[in-house]
């Protein structure tokens, strides 16, 4: 059980900036736009194939067990296949885009981008927000992160949200449609949450914009499509909300995660040390408010610990990811796994 806890977010201690922050004031007209790329610096695919030998990682590789060493096996065998497999129009359409990636280098939604980029080996610039000051980001109205960019030619978009980037980028790549179009389907909406506050959501998010022979090329079946949004959505709904409470736990536990966050992100000297045991305090805080608001129980790791036996089961012991013998959108929660897909994925 611990186990299988492990082999799910690489790390999202970065989710204090997400609940302890301002909501959006607005956002471009041409807004929309989201993997779990290990790590997240300078480099694209090269960074995520470095890895990162972190706790929540090693105990993954005793998950399988013997089973494991088949799977590896399996897996050498299948990524000559999905090399033999890339279509030559994919990767022209993917040399066509210019990317650049604003990130919090340890926020999940940021990680869960980067995978996706570095599996498809699509390029990009990484710019390293400052949490504080997010001078990085000011020419846009849309104030969280990820914010992609993507130049195509003439025309610069501008995507947000982990989970349009990614079905939008997703839906570019399978339907060669331009990225300009396929963004208008996933507009904005101004939403007041359960604690009254407005919130900016995106229609669509999880569904790709393909027609019926792209989406049977793409998944086989309704069923497997259906799967994919159940779980991509599960995600961002509950398995994120359990990161803080988690590792915000306890005074100690707060102040190491605030330790790797200001290690890893880009603070000024005075800002890192405030921010350190200033972040460490409120957030330690904060997520006992959000242990009550999401109903967890006391023990805040059995939570975390059933949110990855579920996902566990529902991929089953038949497949290593529940894309089949590949990921699908929904596998980005696995870390060494998808750390050794985006490894093995055809360049
Ligand atoms: N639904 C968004 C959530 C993004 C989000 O909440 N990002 C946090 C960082 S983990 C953020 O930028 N918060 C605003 C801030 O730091 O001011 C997504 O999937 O991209």
């Amino acid at each position: 059980m611990a186990q299988a806890a492990r082999a799910l977010w690489p790390v999202g201690h970065a989710l204090a900036w997400r609940l302890g922050s301002r909501l959006p004031s607005g956002l471009p007209a041409q807004s929309r736009v989201g993997f779990a790329g290990a790590a997240g610096g300078p480099g694209p695919a090269a960074t995520a194939r470095k890895g990162s030998p972190r706790l929540l990682g090693a105990a993954a590789l005793a998950l399988g067990g013997v089973l494991g060493l088949y799977h590896t096996a399996r897996w050498h065998l299948r990524a000559q296949d999905l090399r033999a497999q890339r279509s030559a129009a994919q990767l022209s359409l993917s040399s066509r885009l210019q990317l650049t990636l604003y990130q919090y280098k340890t926020c999940p939604f940021c990680s869960k981008v980067r995978a996706f980029l570095d599996f498809h080996a699509l390029p990009y610039q990484v710019v390293e927000v400052n949490p504080v000051r997010r001078a990085e980001i000011k020419f846009s109205s849309y104030r969280k992160v990820p914010i992609l960019l993507a130049q195509e030619g003439e025309s610069l978009q501008q995507l947000n949200d982990s989970s349009v980037i990614i079905s939008a980028l997703k839906t570019y790549l399978v339907s060669g449609q331009p990225l300009e179009h396929i963004i208008t389907y996933y507009p904005p909406m101004k939403a007041v949450n359960d604690q009254g506050k407005e919130v900016t959501e995106f229609c669509n998010k999880y569904w790709l914009m393909l027609d019926e022979k792209e989406a049977q090329r793409m998944y086989g079946g309704k069923e497997a499509r259906t799967e994919e949004m159940k779980w991509r959505q599960w995600a961002d709904d509950w398995l994120v909300h359990l990161i803080s409470p988690n590792v915000y736990r306890t005074p100690a536990e707060a102040l190491a995660s605030f330790d790797y966050i200001v290690r890893e992100g880009k603070f000024g000297a005075l800002e890192g040390a405030v921010a350190k045991y200033m972040g460490a305090a409120a957030m330690y805080l904060i997520s006992k408010r959000l242990k009550s608001r999401h109903h967890l129980q006391d023990d805040v790791r059995e939570d975390l610990y059933e949110a990855a036996d579920k996902w566990v089961a529902a991929v089953g012991k038949d497949r290593p990811f529940m894309g089949g013998e590949k990921p699908n959108l929904a596998d980005l929660p696995w870390y060494l796994r998808m750390e050794k897909a985006i490894a093995e994925a055809p360049q």
